[in-house]
């Protein structure tokens, strides 16, 4: 399918007849109405200023809106730049559209939390719940539970955290929430680090990035190869109604899938790159940059799944080798310098090239131009 972009907020003559089907596994999966793929032909259209003005009014984004919900609203604390303050106020403004604002937040320890609620304040305008570094799932399970036995299933449960939470500490957590399909809408905000306690290695760091537990020394300079977790493909190993990944670079294909998320019952989950110029050590004005260039190498694959099955993927419109998105993150700096393993990069484009097959990023005419086959690599 194509990169094309997708509003939150839908019109009903544009409105997909499109309906779910019933989980094989599970018969209570109500049949639901999906919103179509609209085709909005920029980049960035997000803003409340500059490219909304130049699509028709009823594809503009929510956030053009001027009851748009603020669920993440000025004040905070994040640092300049901040991807996953970006991806959250879009995430979250879309689920409060989506839902008539009836959504409850129950938010894992980590930045997003330290830096939207340093007590007695908050920066969320939505109920909200400050869980333990890793139980977000469960206290959101809780959450969901208690709002079935007083028989207000219109109100819906979304638990947030950053990739430690998630696939570190809170991953038993996060299981036991997708095998029971409890109607929890997870999202993870993807900084490949533990930011919030000073830039440590989480199981979703990339093989020799510098952190502060991985230094760039020794024969194999960074974080080490072959270990580590891909998230979403353990959620569509639960065979869960709905498993997308989004990136900060591309706001309009993330409110489409939070968007969709919420047509859901049962257990889903997003996951969104959400670069950090501290961690990564990239200018705080490139993180929208950085995070398509982390697509559009292939190192960060855009898809959809349902019940298990990808049933779509954002194609790479411009393909880049990797060495362009790695160069100008200080992270990855000790890959550059004079004496550096060049075999170290190449082995990334690997990487990088198994996904762009595995996830089918690129048109497949288009494949033997861009990506070589493992024997190519040599
Ligand atoms: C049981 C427990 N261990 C450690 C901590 C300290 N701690 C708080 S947040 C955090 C890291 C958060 O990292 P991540 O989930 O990746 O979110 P980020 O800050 O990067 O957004 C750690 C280690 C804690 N609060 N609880
Ligand atoms: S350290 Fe990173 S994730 Fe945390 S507030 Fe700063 S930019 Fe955002």
């Amino acid at each position: 399918m194509s990169n094309d972009t997708t509003a939150a907020s839908v019109p009903p003559e544009l409105t997909e007849k499109r309906y779910i089907r019933g989980n094989p596994g599970a018969a209570d999966v109500p049949e639901t109405q999906i919103p179509a793929r609209e085709h909005v032909k920029f980049y960035q259209v997000g803003s409340f200023a500059v490219g909304n003005r130049l699509v028709p009014e009823e594809l503009r984004s929510f956030q053009s809106e001027k009851d748009r919900a603020n669920s993440l609203t000025s004040g905070h604390r994040a640092c300049q730049g901040c991807g996953e303050a970006l991806g959250a106020r879009y995430a979250i403004d879309t689920a409060m559209k989506a839902t008539g604002d009836k959504v409850i937040a129950v938010n894992a320890t980590g930045c997003l939390e330290v830096f939207s609620t340093p007590y007695p304040n908050s920066a969320w305008n939505l109920p909200w719940i400050h869980s333990l570094f890793g139980n977000a799932p469960a206290v959101a399970s809780g959450v969901q539970a208690a709002l079935k036995a007083k028989g207000c299933e219109d109100i819906r449960v979304i638990a947030q955290g950053g990739d430690g939470g998630t696939v570190d500490i809170g991953i038993g957590a996060l299981s036991g929430m997708f095998e029971r399909n409890d109607d929890v809408l997870y999202i993870c905000y993807d900084n490949e680090a533990y930011m919030n306690t000073g830039v440590q290695r989480s199981g979703a760091t990339p093989p020799t990035a510098r952190t502060a537990t991985t230094q760039p020394v020794g024969p194999e300079p960074g974080n080490d190869w072959g270990q580590g977790k891909f998230m979403p493909r353990i959620a569509m190993a639960h065979e869960i109604p709905y498993v997308a990944t989004a990136t900060v670079a591309d706001l309009r294909d993330l409110e489409y899938k939070v968007n969709k998320a919420m047509q859901y019952r049962g257990a889903r989950y997003i996951h969104v790159l959400v670069p950090c110029p501290l961690g990564w050590g990239t200018a705080s004005n490139i993180t929208v940059k950085i995070a398509r260039l982390a697509t559009q190498s292939g190192l960060f694959p855009v898809f959809e799944a349902e019940y298990g099955e990808l049933v779509s993927s954002a194609k790479i419109r411009r393909p880049v080798p990797v060495e362009e998105y790695l160069r100008p993150q200080r992270r990855f700096a000790h890959l550059f310098k004079k004496n550096a393993d060049r075999a170290v990069i190449a082995r990334l484009q690997e990487l990088a090239d198994r996904n762009i097959r595995r996830y089918d990023l690129i048109d497949d005419d288009q494949l033997d131009e861009f990506v070589k086959t493992p024997e190519e690599e040599g």
